[in-house]
C-alpha cells in the first residue's frame, strides 16, 4: 500500500510500475522490522550472505556481477536540453531520444520481481538544506545499502512538498553491460539507472543525486556540491578547525577524513573528527563564511588497503551493521578479508568471484581492487558531534589532491581564491580501480569532479569564481600529493596518519602562524616549516617532496593547455592564470 497520498509521487510510481511490470510493489518505511524481513529475503535468495553474528554483528556479504564492479563513466549521461550545457566532459544524448531508448530497456524488466519504493533524504530530514529523493529499485542490496547511506523513512514523504523531490528509477534488468546506462535528466530532477548492481551506479542518492543533480541545483541556487571529505582538527586548546578535501576516487578521502595523528600530536592533545568522507554540500552562512554539510549517512569505502595500521577508524566502523561487497570470504569463521587488512589471509577462503581461495598460497588477489564496505556513520569512533548539525561546519581550508608519482610537491598553497580555483581546475591524477578502464594513467580530473559534474565544467569553474566573490572569509586553497615516488617507485612520503603534519602547516597558514616561500606553482613550506620529528624519511626525501621541477611543470602546462582548449566556456580569469603560470615558469 502506498505510504503517501502525494499525487506527484503516487502517479509517478504508478507510471514506473506500468513500464517495469513488477509482480509486486513494496513501500519501504525505514523500520528495522521491515529491513530485517528484507534482509532475510536476501539471505534466502543468496543475494546477501549473513556473516558471523558474534564477530561481525549485523554484517552481510554481497557480490556484484563479474562485469559490474565499478562506475561506468562511458555509459553515464547528462541529458539536459542542449549538448553545450552538458559540456565537453560529459556524455550527452537528446533527452527525448534517451527516454525513448530507455523505455525499450525498462519495458517489463521487473517481471517476476518486486519493486521497492525507497523514500530517502540527503541531509537531516526537515533541515533547510536537506534534499529528498525516491528511488525505485528491484534490488534488495540497494534497499539495505540505501538504508545505511541515506536517511530512509516515512518522515521523508511528509517533508516532500509537491513534486520537489529527485525521482530515481533503478532496475538490474539482465545486468547486460552493453545495455547499461546511468542517465541524468537535470531539468526533470530524474535519474535512470539500468543493467547494473554496483553501488556507484545504483545507490542513486550518492553520485547521481548528491553530486551530478545537486551540482546543477547548486549552480542555480548559489551553492556547491563537491566530491570532498570534511574533517575537523581539534588543537590542544580544544578549538576545532574544519577542512574540506577533494581527491579523485580512491585517492585517499576516507583515509584523510579518519586520520589518527602521530603519537607526538596525540600527546599534545590533537584529535581529528570526521564529518564526511566523500561528498560535501557547501553553502555560504549568514556570517559570510563557507559552511559544509555531509548529505550522506554512511561510508561507501574502498576495502583494500584498509587495515589496523592505515585506517583503524574505518576498520572499527565496519565491525557492525556493514555490507561488504566483492571482498574475500573467510569460510572458516564466516568473516571477511581483503588485501591490506592484515598479514593473515584466510587459508579456507572464497575470492570475490566465489571460487575457493587459499590466501597462504594464492598468486591472484582475493578481493576485487574496488571492493567496498557500506557502513553507518554512527559506527565510526571519530565521528564528529557536528555531523548532524543542520548548519554544517565552517571551512578554514580547501585541499585539492591527486596521485602524482612526479610533478606535484607534497603541499602548496594557492596565492588567492582565483588561483586556487585554477589549481582545482588543473587537478590531475593517476586513474584507479574505482572506475572501469585502465589504471594508473594520468588524467585531468578538475576538482575531482570530472565524472560527477552535472553540467558544463566551464560554467562550473565560473560558478566557483562567483562563489569566491560572495564568500566574505574565503577559505585558503591548497594542493597536496601523498603519492610522490622516488626513481624506484617507492613513496617518498609515509602518508596516512603522518598527513597530520601537512594539515598542521595548512591550518597554521590559515591563521598566519606558519612561513612559506614563493614558487612558480604556489607557496611552499620550507623544510623547517613542516614538523617531521620522529619520521624516518630517506635522506633527501623532504627536499625532493618540496621541489618544483620547472621542466616537468612546463610539460604540465602543455597538457593543461590541451585540456583547456576543449572548453568554449572556460572563464577568462582561469586562462589568464594559466598564462601567468607559464610566465612564472619561464622566469
Ligand atoms: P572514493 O571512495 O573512491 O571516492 O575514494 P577515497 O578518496 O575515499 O579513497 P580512500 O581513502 O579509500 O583511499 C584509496 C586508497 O588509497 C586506499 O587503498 C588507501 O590505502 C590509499 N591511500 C589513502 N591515503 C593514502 C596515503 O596517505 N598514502 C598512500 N600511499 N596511500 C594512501
Ligand atoms: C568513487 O568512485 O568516487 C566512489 C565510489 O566514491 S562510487 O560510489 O562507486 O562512485
Ligand atoms: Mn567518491
Amino acid at each position: 500500500m502506498a505510504l503517501t497520498d502525494n499525487k506527484y509521487i503516487t502517479d509517478w510510481v504508478a507510471e514506473q510500475v506500468k513500464l517495469c511490470k513488477p509482480d509486486s510493489v513494496v513501500w519501504i518505511d525505514g523500520s528495522e522490522e521491515q529491513l530485517a524481513s528484507i534482509r532475510a529475503e536476501g539471505f534466502a535468495t543468496g543475494e546477501l550472505i549473513k556473516l558471523n553474528e558474534e564477530i561481525l554483528p549485523g554484517c552481510v556479504y554481497h557480490r556484484s556481477a563479474l562485469n559490474d564492479v565499478a562506475r561506468v563513466e562511458a555509459r553515464t549521461f547528462i541529458c539536459c536540453e542542449k549538448q553545450e550545457d552538458a559540456g565537453p566532459t560529459n556524455n550527452w544524448m537528446d533527452p527525448k531520444e534517451m527516454r525513448e531508448m530507455l523505455r525499450g530497456i525498462y519495458d517489463g524488466c521487473m517481471r517476476g520481481r518486486t519493486m521497492y519504493v525507497i523514500p530517502y533524504s540527503m541531509g537531516i530530514v526537515g533541515s533547510p538544506f536537506a534534499k529528498y529523493g525516491i528511488e525505485l529499485t528491484d534490488s534488495i542490496y540497494v534497499v539495505v545499502s540505501m538504508a545505511i547511506m541515506t536517511r530512509v523513512g516515512t518522515d521523508v514523504y511528509a517533508a516532500i512538498v509537491g513534486d520537489d523531490y529527485i525521482k530515481g528509477l533503478h532496475a538490474k534488468a539482465d545486468l547486460d553491460a552493453e545495455k547499461r546506462y546511468i542517465v541524468h535528466f537535470p531539468q526533470d530532477n530524474t535519474i535512470m539507472s539500468v543493467n547494473s548492481g554496483y553501488g556507484g551506479n545504483v545507490l542513486l542518492g550518492k553520485k547521481c543525486f548528491a553530486l551530478r543533480i545537486a551540482s546543477c541545483l547548486g549552480r542555480d541556487e548559489g551553492w556547491l556540491a563537491e566530491h570532498m571529505l570534511i574533517l575537523g582538527v581539534e588543537n590542544p586548546q580544544g578549538e576545532v578547525r574544519y577542512v574540506c578535501g577533494a581527491f579523485p576516487s580512491a585517492c585517499g578521502k576516507t583515509n584523510l577524513a579518519m586520520l589518527i595523528p602521530p603519537e607526538l600530536y596525540r600527546k599534545k592533545g590533537y584529535k581529528v573528527w570526521t564529518v564526511g568522507d566523500d561528498i560535501a554540500w557547501l553553502r555560504i552562512g549568514a556570517d559570510g563564511r563557507l559552511y559544509a554539510t555531509n548529505p550522506e549517512n554512511g561510508f561507501f569505502g574502498v576495502a583494500p588497503g584498509t587495515g589496523a595500521k592505515t585506517n583503524p577508524n574505518a576498520l572499527a566502523a565496519t565491525r557492525k551493521n556493514t555490507i561488504f561487497t566483492n571482498v574475500v570470504r573467510n569460510l572458516k569463521d564466516n568473516t571477511v578479508w581483503w588485501e591490506g587488512l592484515d598479514k593473515n589471509p584466510p587459508e579456507f577462503g572464497e575470492d570475490w568471484l566465489g571460487n575457493p581461495w587459499n590466501g597462504k598460497t594464492a598468486t591472484e588477489k582475493g578481493a576485487q581492487p574496488n571492493s567496498r564496505f557500506t557502513a553507518p556513520l554512527s559506527g565510526c569512533p571519530c565521528i564528529s558531534d557536528k555531523v548532524d548539525d543542520p548548519a554544517g561546519v565552517p571551512i578554514s581550508a580547501i585541499i585539492f589532491g591527486g596521485r602524482r608519482a612526479h610533478t606535484a610537491p607534497l603541499v602548496f598553497e594557492s596565492f588567492d581564491w582565483t588561483h586556487g580555483v585554477f589549481v582545482g581546475s588543473a587537478l590531475a591524477s593517476e586513474t584507479t580501480a574505482a572506475t572501469q578502464g585502465k589504471i594508473g594513467v594520468v588524467r585531468r580530473d578538475p576538482m575531482a569532479m570530472l565524472p560527477f559534474c552535472g553540467y558544463n565544467m566551464g560554467d562550473y569553474f565560473a560558478h566557483w569564481l562567483t562563489m569566491g566573490d560572495k564568500i566574505e572569509e574565503r577559505p585558503k586553497i591548497f594542493h597536496v600529493n601523498w603519492f610522490r615516488q622516488d626513481d624506484e617507485g617507492n613513496y617518498l612520503w609515509p602518508g596516512f596518519g603522518d598527513n597530520m603534519r601537512v594539515l598542521e602547516w595548512v591550518l597554521d597558514r590559515c591563521e598566519g602562524k606558519a612561513e612559506a616561500v614563493d614558487s612558480p606553482v604556489g607557496l611552499l613550506p620550507r623544510e623547517q616549516d613542516l614538523n617531521v620529528e620522529g619520521l624516518a624519511l630517506k635522506p633527501g626525501a623532504l627536499t625532493e617532496l618540496l621541489t618544483v621541477d620547472k621542466a616537468v611543470w612546463k610539460e604540465e602546462v602543455k597538457g593543461l593547455r590541451e585540456f583547456y582548449a576543449k572548453f568554449d566556456r572556460m572563464p577568462k580569469a582561469l586562462k589568464e592564470q594559466l598564462d601567468q603560470l607559464e610566465t612564472r615558469l619561464a622566469e
